[in-house]
């Protein structure tokens, strides 16, 4: 059992009451294996989820009680049984909410129970508590009857509100707060109202680390061993949270705290975020009462796929360009949603989970930020030079030790800034002010959160947490940068500055989708390098975070320097609340909590105390690394983040060059051990197979892009026809009838009335890759957007006369399909095809694409029949919503995707072990 050091804002010990009965609820799972010798005596059936023991013969009370770590009186009490016998069958309640209102000590209560206002806390140990007993008298009639009302379940006395910010894709060196040199005023307010931590890590990827961040298990306990985009049929993998991992928002629910999700949610399961749900998964499937956000990895700012709970809305729509932001509308959304909760009930306690998009690409500021960023020219020397000025601030700050050093510039991986042409410097510079505007810009909202806090006069007692970052800073823009992240995932990561230059008066508007040279990235990840995906460098893991509770931590503007993952930080708001970590939700039985909180580092005089949490792993992708008590053991970085093509390593465990780092003497994993200390390496390597084994990690999996196609229980799995016959929007890509790496065939049976018809008919993906089936004055259209650098179109010579009629798009692929990479082998994506356009049976338009997009659409977009949301596939053609306006009668859509023979997948195999050996 957990003790709480904790103490309440008004300086004496929180009530231990609400913990008495974790032993209680612990003892649910242990109860059956030890349920043996001197226990014989109670061998009734126990149901954890009710709480409920049904006895048997020859059973008895303190063996029931010893049984269930109970004592015999509180069993007495709670079943009000007078003297020692029962009867065969007869029912004990043992985890119950009842016997605590009515109980003193156990829990704490507010007024009289029965009464309207009275109120109580809950053991917390069973999630939801079981309905209290009906405490008042029944009669006949409601006159000579007294009622009784369950009192409302509220948090424990001082429980603070809860602030729980985390941005995205932003490495240690990107805000001012920790030597950075974009300006992060409200971090910087954070920071000087209570703590700075410079040892806060993560899993180097967005959704395992918000999977981590929610249910303090580990991001393969969890089932995130990578983005849920690659999720694959392993536990690790399967991008599903489990039952028997509730998340800090269910427990904070139940617990009688308002819960809320504003931003970034990348934690519902691809193939689960269609409207058909289920959406057990989602926010408010997961004890997040409101949400306001994005499913998915990222956004467009300007035209989200925006939900309120589960509910698509599209508040954007008829604004002018340029003029409504997500940065923006999620704070204004927040700060209504807690003023909402503060005017209707003070008393209750909030928790926000609060997720910019900011700073994972595109990276989508107002102009107002970007002018703001450009004029103080923060960016024009170089990135090298960027690094060593923010180096300087950190060890000014003393946010690094004195004697941090820095690792020499990987003028192999990242072409050195004097070697770059003129116009390459010029389209960087503009990259990164665009990229630091977002950041400042967020920072900036998050302010306004932060101060509404103050303004209801709540700020004192509330605990922010603002995370800097899910993990390092991204390279997924390459060393070039690109103004289409949907590019880069599909193998484009190499478009030369000329070809960019296009974009760079627009770049960070809603015509981009864009992202900064890795040359940047690297540097916003000062003083470590390497970036986001990298588990096995501190540029890939090494957050900083900002603490404040103005009612609690008295240390002001002090650092901490112990070692925090992301899965401690659910215990430490758990002990913060003084609320126990249940042990069973919802009939399940609950896996144990793998963080460690670090609310002992509030108290001043823990300053210096030695890190509690002291072995942690980290994988992704099959790079990994084991941190135990000062070391850390890294496998030696062997893919770039960009080269997310090609065969992936087929032995991550041992086909790798182990580094040993004494993190103790060398803060940025500069000097490698491994020569000198080899025992340690071979110690620390059996420590991280233990841990990967406890934690779900194997098989490990090296490879990347591979994974995003890779077969998963898609609704569609399994299907190869599908037909609608009605107007329908909002089908994310997970979810629909994938067309990439296939033949299909598309029929659409429509009625033109008089004088013509023009719309979108079926499109799916947007203006940064997607296809388009439409008339455009009244003639039939097939478009592929190839990720907004070609779009190639099928057109019909005449607009269609008014009466029915049935186009037809048919496209035969050539090559072997998504199948082969399974065999670690690309070739079978991305292939040529011809695609044919039919009217009424006859042949208009053929045409041979001599590349087809291997991998995904614009994740951000949907699949929408008969209009269009967010952006269009042709801004050429027309503008969003182009609705259809004839009738559509029937539209089929027959996928006729390849399937590998015995003989291919025999040729496949041998080529595979062919490379292997060359390698
Ligand atoms: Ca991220
Ligand atoms: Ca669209």
């Amino acid at each position: 059992m957990r003790v709480l050091s904790v103490f309440s804002p008004r300086g004496r010990p929180r009530l231990p009451g609400p913990i008495l009965l974790v032993g209680l609820a612990l003892a649910v799972g242990s109860a059956w294996a030890a349920d043996q010798g001197a226990r014989r005596h109670a061998q009734g059936q126990f149901d954890g989820a009710t709480g409920l023991y049904v006895v048997a013969e020859g059973d008895d009370l303190s063996a029931i009680g010893e049984r269930l770590e109970v004592s015999a009186a509180a069993l007495k009490a709670a079943n009000q049984i007078e003297g020692d016998l029962l009867q065969i069958g007869q029912r004990l309640q043992v985890v119950t909410g009842a016997p605590e209102v009515t109980a003193s000590g156990g829990v704490q209560i507010t007024g009289v129970p029965g009464a309207p206002d009275a109120t109580t806390t809950i053991s917390g140990t069973q999630l939801p508590p079981p309905d209290p007993k009906f405490g008042g008298v029944i009669k006949n009639d409601a006159l000579q009857s007294k009622p009784w009302w369950a009192p409302r379940v509220v948090p424990p006395q001082g429980a603070p509100n809860v602030l729980l910010i985390i941005t995205d894709d932003a490495g240690f060196g990107v805000p001012s707060t920790f030597g950075g040199v974009i300006p992060t005023p409200s971090m910087d307010r954070i920071a000087n109202e209570g703590l700075r931590y410079n040892r806060v890590f993560s899993t180097a990827l967005c959704s395992p680390t918000r999977a981590a961040l929610i249910t303090g298990r580990n991001h393969h306990s969890a089932g995130f061993g990578v983005i849920s985009e690659q999720s694959t049929g392993f536990p690790g993998y399967n991008s599903i949270i489990g039952k028997d991992k509730a998340t800090i928002g269910r427990i904070l629910l139940d617990n009688g705290y308002a819960t809320s999700w504003f931003g970034k949610d990348h934690n519902v399961p691809a193939f689960a975020a269609s409207q058909v749900g289920p959406f057990d998964q989602w926010p408010t499937g997961m004890g997040f009462e409101y949400f306001y956000g994005f499913v998915g990895g990222d956004a467009n700012q300007w035209q989200p796929n925006l939900f309120r709970n589960t509910t698509q809305i599209y508040p954007f729509e008829g604004k002018p360009e340029g003029t409504w932001n997500l940065v923006t509308a999620m704070a204004d959304d927040a700060i209504d949603y807690m003023t909402r909760i503060h005017q209707i009930d003070p008393s209750k306690p909030v928790f926000i989970k609060y997720a910019p998009g900011a700073t994972h690409a595109p990276h989508h500021p107002t102009k107002e930020w970007v002018d703001k960023i450009s004029a103080m020219h923060l960016f024009d020397d170089g990135y090298e030079k960027l690094r060593e000025r923010i180096f300087e601030n950190q060890k000014r700050l003393g946010v690094i030790p004195q004697d941090a050093t820095l690792t020499p510039w990987p003028a192999d991986v990242l072409k050195p800034w004097d070697q770059l042409t003129a116009e390459e410097q010029k389209l960087f510079i503009r990259q990164v002010e665009v990229f630091a505007a977002y950041a400042a810009y967020s920072d900036h909202e998050i302010g306004r959160v932060i101060q509404s806090f103050e303004d209801l006069g709540k700020l004192d007692n509330t605990l922010i947490i603002y995370i800097n970052g899910d993990n390092g800073t991204s390279a997924e823009g390459g060393p070039l940068g690109t103004p289409n992240e949907v590019a880069f995932f599909n193998g484009l990561n190499k478009l030369p500055a000329e070809v960019q230059m296009k974009w760079y008066e627009v770049w960070g508007t809603e015509q981009t989708y864009n992202h900064m040279s890795a040359g940047w990235s690297w540097a916003f990840d000062t003083p470590f390098d390497w970036f986001k995906q990298n588990a096995s460098r501190l540029g890939g893991i090494n957050q900083n975070m900002v603490v404040s509770w103005p009612a609690l931590i008295q240390d002001k503007g002090a650092l901490r320097e112990q070692f925090v993952h992301v899965i401690d930080v659910m215990p430490t708001i758990l002990e913060a609340a003084g609320i126990a970590a249940p042990g069973v939700v919802d009939g399940i039985e609950q896996a144990p909590i793998e963080g460690t909180s670090f609310a002992y580092t509030f108290d001043a005089a823990n300053a210096e105390a030695p890190s509690r949490h002291q072995t942690q792993y980290f994988e992704m992708m099959g790079q990994w690394a084991l941190y135990h008590d000062g070391w850390l053991l890294s496998t030696q970085v062997n893919r770039a983040p960009w080269e997310a093509f090609g065969p992936a390593n087929p032995d991550p465990l041992n086909n790798q060059v182990l580094q040993l780092y004494d993190l103790g003497t060398d803060f940025t994993q500069a000097a490698d051990l491994a020569a000198k200390h080899p025992e340690k390496l071979e110690e620390l390597k059996a420590l991280f197979v233990a841990e990967a084994k406890k934690h779900q990690v194997f098989p490990l999996d090296a490879s990347v892009a591979g994974r995003i196609v890779a077969p998963r229980p898609n609704i569609t799995a399994g299907r190869s026809e599908f037909v609608y016959t009605r107007p329908m929007v909002g089908l994310p890509q997970g979810d629909s009838p994938l067309l990439l790496n296939t033949s299909y065939t598309i029929t659409a049976d429509i009625e033109v009335p008089e004088g013509g018809a023009e719309g979108m008919i079926l499109t799916s993906g947007g203006r940064f890759a997607g296809y388009g089936f439409y008339l455009l004055e009244g003639k039939p259209v097939f478009l592929w957007n190839l990720v907004d650098l070609e779009r190639l179109k099928w057109e019909a010579p005449d607009a269609l006369p008014p009466g029915r009629h049935t186009l037809e798009f048919d496209f035969h692929y050539e090559g072997l399909g998504a199948g082969t990479l399974a065999l670690n082998n690309f070739s079978g994506v991305g292939r040529p095809g011809t695609g044919t356009l039919k009217v009424d049976g006859k042949v208009v338009d053929t045409k041979r694409m001599e590349k087809t997009l291997p991998m995904i659409l614009q994740w951000d977009e949907s699949f929408d029949i008969g209009s269009d949301t967010l952006t269009g596939v042709n801004d050429a053609d027309y503008r969003p919503a182009f609705a259809f306006t004839g009738k559509l009668e029937k539209l089929t859509i027959k996928v006729d995707r390849p399937e590998l023979s015995p003989e291919e997948i025999q040729q496949l195999k041998e080529a595979a072990a062919k490379a292997a050996d060359q390698r």
